[in-house]
């Protein structure tokens, strides 16, 4: 119902509307891919990482059979399966109790890490994606903007909510464990319905991902360490800790929380999993226990163990073959490879895609070219001081206005 909207998030919604977001995304999101199985062959990951101990993953050259088809960009993209959870925060009318939905939101990334033992490919530099969904009336756009360091840099809108920042990894193979450690700052800009707060700027850091079992011949994800989630406007925190698995696995995917006031008082008591659901109660036992969040049913027979949500994120149908720039992860021709099972394909264009990266770095270099990204900049946050990526070229005006694809490098 528009009439109820406040005005800064009735003239976010007519943002979205001018720009013509959702032109492209006229077909309901697939529900399957291709193929029904993954049939990719069976090798040991120890087989193949004992010889790369102390390596990060940007160093070791793994058989595609490592991948699945997804790239970076669209495992950022993955932090999107839950936005009810910042639509339902936006309705609620106490901000102690909203940051507590934020902080659900903020954990519930972690859910599709489940059984995901797999490299999603590493986006070259310049690739582009973007996703929008007009049942959920909200659209996301990433850019890789530097490939050695790997980061990407990604902006989602909605009426209700900005969730924008930095995905940067540093990963390394320890011997016993592949760890993977977030630097970026991730930040929420949430316009509560209330219209008390006209915009509220949260932001905190993602935890550390780590493939364990790995000498044992089982291996698993695990996500571990403390997020703190703050609103920078209350000065209002909610401090989210992921218990690792341990010797006994008995914490596995175990979170335990607070959301405290401003003077550090403890007002409400989260705790669950990562992996199912979590609940709030007030710290004082006041009250009745409030599910914040739940995880989505992983369907039988996809490949890869793709969540229902990763399975609509590299469709490529003809609408959105018009609208998309041609940067975009759906129309890079190795990942397209892999996920209609064509693995001798895939890694033959892997390495011509790569091949063609190399000569494009070269010829910069000789004419003394610096690379600069295309859709974003480096900044400071206005709120909270930290250095983040700025929109600085708009992709969905330039969409609209029938530009993306003429002006888009050929990088595949
Ligand atoms: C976790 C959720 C975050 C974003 C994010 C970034 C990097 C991802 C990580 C998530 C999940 C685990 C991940 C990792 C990069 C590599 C690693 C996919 C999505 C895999 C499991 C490493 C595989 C190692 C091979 C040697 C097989 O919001």
């Amino acid at each position: 119902d528009e009439s109820k909207l406040t005005s800064v998030q009735k003239k976010k919604l007519e943002k979205l509307k001018t720009e013509q977001s959702f032109l492209g995304y006229e077909d309901p999101p697939r529900a399957r891919l291709k193929i029904a199985n993954d049939d990719r062959p069976k090798i040991s990951l120890w087989a193949v990482l004992k010889s790369l101990i102390g390596k990060d993953m940007t160093r070791m050259t793994l058989p595609v059979s490592f991948n699945e088809c997804t790239s970076l960009l669209q495992r950022c993209a993955e932090d999107m399966e839950y936005t009810s959870v910042l639509d339902k925060a936006v309705t609620i009318e106490d901000s102690l109790e909203r940051l507590a939905y934020v902080g659900a939101f903020a954990a519930s990334e972690y859910a599709s890490t489940i059984d995901r033992i797999a490299k999603p490919f590493n986006p070259l530099l310049g690739e582009t994606y973007e996703y929008a969904r007009p049942d959920k009336g909200f659209r996301f756009f990433i850019e890789q903007v530097s490939h050695h360091p790997p980061i990407s840099a990604a902006m989602a809108e909605s009426p209700f909510w900005d969730y924008y920042g930095e995905s940067a990894v540093k990963s390394k193979f320890n011997g016993r464990s592949f760890d993977i450690n977030p630097l970026g700052v991730w930040f929420l800009n949430l316009r509560p319905s209330n219209g008390k707060i006209v915009e509220e700027t949260y932001s905190w850091k993602k935890v550390t991902s780590s493939v364990v079992g790995i000498i044992v011949g089982n291996p698993v994800v695990d996500n571990y360490g403390e997020m703190v989630i703050q609103n920078h406007i209350t000065n209002e925190k909610c401090v989210l800790k992921f218990k690792s698995r341990g010797w006994t696995n008995a914490n596995s995917y175990e979170i335990k929380g607070n959301v405290y006031d401003k003077n550090g008082e403890s007002v409400w008591t989260i705790g669950g999993r990562w992996n199912d659901k979590l609940y709030a109660k007030r710290t004082d036992g006041s009250g009745s226990k409030k599910l914040l969040w739940q995880v989505n049913p992983r369907p039988e027979g996809i490949p890869f163990n793709l969540t229902p949500f990763a399975v609509t994120l590299n469709a490529l149908t003809e609408n959105l073959e018009r609208q998309v720039a041609r940067t975009d992860t759906r129309l890079r021709p190795d990942q397209r490879a892999m996920e209609e099972a064509r693995y001798d394909d895939a890694a033959q264009e892997k390495n011509r895609v790569e091949e063609k990266q190399r000569t494009t770095k070269k010829q910069r270099d000789a004419q003394g070219e610096v690379y600069g990204p295309k859709w974003f900049e480096k900044s400071i946050h206005p709120i909270t001081g930290d250095e983040y990526w700025k929109v600085k070229n708009h992709y969905w005006l330039e969409r609209a206005k029938g530009e993306l694809i003429k002006n888009s490098p050929d990088i595949f």
